[in-house]
């Protein structure tokens, strides 16, 4: 087990984890974001699967949030604002008149604290930023921190810890946009996906939510077995075709059964399983990603990444039988989602 800081300049700073079977994952403390993901395909050949720029100044005003901590409400919230207490908070608009991810200081662009740490079963570093009252518009001073862990099972864990010293509101996630062909070889069309969810949530052309929750039964949303992403991209229904021929959409988890998520590419034998105590999963296929972006393999493309954004729903501000994201003065935030990666038996 390794792990190392680098420094990039005088306050960004890279830390490497590495476990005794040679995976390795950066963390990046601007935005608490993962740059690097090394894993062996069947063939023991070590590749990167997430998408990252080759230059880290890009990540500075990064619109496509690569492998960053998301918050301090993780998604869309209609119109910039919602009621709490009895008030009204207006929130900044940065995507039309919604407000996106947090917001312009949101927290995939604050310079988090470290704090590195090795025992004889796993590595990890601490991440750690104190969000002051107000800040976007977001009620309530708090300290959130960030947790990445890197075990000799292959499994990188994320634990998400917040406390508010006043009602506020919050849902944190990772955006890593995974690609398991490895070096991005290729787009994500192919990788196999089974997803425990019965329903996803219906959105309207702005991606805001409806309020509908929609039965995946019959249409190309329907994970619960296994299928390739290229459904909801080459033979598009209306809900993709609102994504931009994509998914950019929020599945309802049947936490009743584990194993949330199973990704599965074939030609490398990749296996990532995520789990996650999360009650939903936004599955974004990249749709807005273009060919201007120089990543650190090559030009980025539509495609070429997926997220698996575990979190619960701003929609709950809306509509009451949404997962709420309402966190109350002096209430400790705990989630989890962890990455198990491995690849099919031979
Ligand atoms: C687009 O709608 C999508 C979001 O879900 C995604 O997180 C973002 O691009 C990077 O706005």
């Amino acid at each position: 087990m390794h792990v190392e800081t680098n420094a990039i300049d005088d306050t960004w700073k890279l830390i490497t984890l590495k476990n005794d079977q040679n995976i390795s994952i950066d963390i990046l403390n601007y935005g608490a974001r993962i740059t690097n993901i090394t894993v062996p395909d069947k063939d023991g050949k070590l590749e990167n699967i997430v998408l990252s720029y080759a230059d880290y100044k890009k990540y500075k005003n990064d619109p496509n949030y690569f492998g960053a901590t998301v918050g301090r409400v993780a998604g869309r919230i209609a119109n910039s604002k919602f009621e709490l207490g009895g008030k009204t908070y207006i929130l900044d608009a940065n995507e039309s008149n919604h407000h996106l991810h947090g917001g312009v200081n949101g927290l995939h662009q604050m310079i988090w604290k470290t704090q590195t740490f090795k025992t004889d079963s796993e590595v990890g570093v601490e991440l750690q930023h104190n969000d002051s009252n107000m800040s976007g518009g977001y009620p309530g001073n708090i300290k959130i921190t960030v947790t990445y862990k890197l075990n000799n099972d292959g499994e990188l864990i994320i634990d998400y810890y917040a406390i508010s010293d006043e009602d506020t509101i919050l849902t944190l996630t990772n955006h890593s946009y995974f690609n398991l062909n490895g070096n991005l070889k290729r787009s994500i069309n192919n990788h196999l996906v089974r997803l425990n969810s019965s329903y996803f949530v219906e959105l309207d052309e702005e991606l805001i939510p409806t309020g509908n929750k929609i039965k995946v039964d019959n249409t190309t949303f329907d994970f619960r077995d296994e299928q390739a992403l290229k459904a909801g991209i080459e033979t598009p229904q209306k809900q993709n075709q609102y994504a931009k021929n994509g998914y950019d959409h929020y599945f309802l988890l049947d936490h009743q059964k584990r194993n949330s998520v199973i990704v599965k590419e074939p030609n490398s034998g990749r296996i990532m399983t995520i789990e996650t105590d999360q009650p939903g999963v936004v599955l974004y296929t990249g749709n807005n990603l273009d060919d201007t972006l120089e990543l650190t393999e090559r030009k980025s493309e539509k495609y070429l990444g997926v997220t698996f954004e575990t979190q619960s729903s701003p929609a709950s501000l809306e509509f009451d039988d949404f997962p709420n994201i309402l966190l109350n003065a002096n209430d400790p935030y705990q989630k989890r989602t962890s990455y198990k990666f491995s690849i099919t038996d031979k």
